[in-house]
């Protein structure tokens, strides 16, 4: 073979290479958290969700609620929590590579935890290790991929590491902006009116602020419809996660063996590649929630009902409108709120049950636990185009499961993500099926049709796959 003919290989070989690492690449995330108690029972979750991600930081944080010389409850957890859990996960780390080779090494975990802002509500004026962290991902030009931060507590650290950029790189604002996605559960101080929104908020950051999460939070056994209930209650959590499931979740934090609160959890189920695709659109729903475009960038929950108005400044515990209706026990008002939380509800047995699976490979050898079904569609590509009235055959006949399960397809529409205003569209359990766009389907519409796959292992497992369908004329 000629030279040149190796070099032309090399290429093909080269961009092959390319090709496949983009297919690999996961979301990269980085947590800052206040280390409430909440946030150390989410803190577990996430690290066996942690084959999901490129975890790029895991960062302390203040918040309203926790800083250091905060008194009685407001105390803040020493900061070594996070090195603690670690050290657990490195317990049974080996374990976890069992069932996915994929999962971080602790020493590269432990490379990743830094100190942030800590000493004081709202406190972003120190250049603390956590923020010059940040702020160096988001100036890396080596990595242009986004990165998904998450505000578990106060969005303090996150505001001290874009005053530096703004201080010290005011030319690379643009740059860092366009790498950010923030998913805030509330705003648990002022940074993100004072700071955050005037200086960036018009780069159009995709932001999410969530108040949905609170139905994971402390007050599920208020507002969860009750079979949802059933998979936070004690038997379920005592037996599939805190007992027997190795060191990691034998230091979830719970309620007499029930749920406690994992309130942050929604701001890294967002990032799971599930096939809900959520990280496309706030507007498209998934397991973190459902949201809506409220200005700019912005996207908050849903309005509740017609005569909800929204406050337009902070958003959080003192004016929620979760923390409103928490008390109520009116029935009409009820409903209303058990609606509110279903963007999050509706997914909350398969995600219960992606908990206990994830327990179970803590412990447990490949052939002794589950896996999750692979979805492949067939001739389906993930995003069409069809007329009004026209059929589309949907056909998801390339799935399989690691395990050999048996699989139960369930194709859906998913209407509270369209823009489509019409009537749902009927579909069916089998695994190929025929749609046909409604007539009133106008040009621009889309519809979203979800493919829910479930196994029969044990616990019972669940993927999906959205298929967006745009109607054209
Ligand atoms: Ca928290
Ligand atoms: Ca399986």
């Amino acid at each position: 073979m000629s030279v040149y003919k190796y070099f032309i290989l090399f290429l093909l070989l080269f961009s092959l290479n390319l090709i496949t690492n983009a297919q690999n690449q996961k979301p990269r995330v980085i947590v800052t958290t206040d280390g409430e108690a909440d946030d150390r029972a989410s803190m577990v979750r996430f690290l066996l969700t942690t084959n999901e991600f490129d975890v790029e930081g895991i960062i302390n944080s203040s918040s309203q609620f926790h800083w250091v010389g905060g008194q009685g409850w407001k105390a803040f957890h020493p900061v070594e929590w996070v090195k603690e859990y670690i050290e657990y996960y490195a317990e049974v780390y080996n374990n976890l590579k069992l069932h996915d080779p994929s999962y971080p090494t602790p020493e590269y975990l432990l490379s990743k935890w830094k100190v942030g802002n800590i000493n004081a509500i709202g406190e972003d004026d120190i250049r603390t290790e956590g923020a010059k962290f940040i702020t160096e991902l988001l100036l890396d030009e080596t990595d242009s991929r986004p990165i998904w931060i998450q505000a578990w507590g106060g969005c303090n650290t996150i505001s001290r590491a874009l005053k530096i950029i703004q201080e010290d790189y005011p030319e690379k604002m643009e740059y860092a902006a366009k790498k950010m996605r923030l998913f805030l559960i509330w705003e648990q101080d002022e940074t993100y009116q004072n700071y955050i929104r005037p200086n960036w908020e018009h780069f159009n950051i995709p932001t999410i602020i969530s108040d949905q999460f609170d139905c994971m939070a402390y007050i599920w056994p208020k507002v969860l419809p009750k079979d949802i209930q059933t998979y936070f209650e004690s038997d379920r959590m005592t037996n599939n996660i805190i007992e027997n499931h190795g060191a990691l979740c034998s230091v979830y934090e719970n309620n007499q063996g029930a749920f406690n609160a994992e309130g942050d959890t929604p701001a890294f189920l967002h990032s799971i590649p599930n096939g809900l695709r959520s990280m496309e659109s706030p507007s498209y729903g998934g397991w973190g929630g459902r949201y809506v475009n409220v200005r700019n960038n912005v996207w908050m929950d849903p309005l509740p009902d017609s005569t909800y108005t929204r406050p337009d400044g902070q958003w959080g515990f003192h004016n929620s409108w979760s923390k409103q209706m928490e008390h109520d026990i009116e029935s009409n008002k009820v409903e209303i709120r058990t609606n509110y939380f279903k963007p999050i509800w509706r997914w909350l047995d398969a995600v219960q049950n992606d908990f206990a699976a994830r327990a179970d490979w803590c412990v447990k050898d490949y052939a002794s636990a589950n896996h999750h079904p692979i979805i492949k569609l067939k001739n389906t590509p993930i995003n069409l185009k069809a007329k009004a009235g026209s059929k589309i055959k949907l056909d998801p006949s390339k799935t399989t499961d690691p395990d050999g399960d048996a699989l139960l397809f369930n194709w859906w529409h998913y209407n509270e993500a369209d823009t489509y205003q019409g009537k749902s569209i009927n579909t069916s359990h089998h695994a190929k099926t025929k749609i046909t766009i409604p007539e009133d389907a106008l040009p621009g519409d889309t519809i979203h049709m979800v493919c829910e796959v479930s196994d029969s292992g044990t616990p019972k497992l669940t993927r999906y796959q959205r298929v967006i369908i745009t109607v054209i004329n």
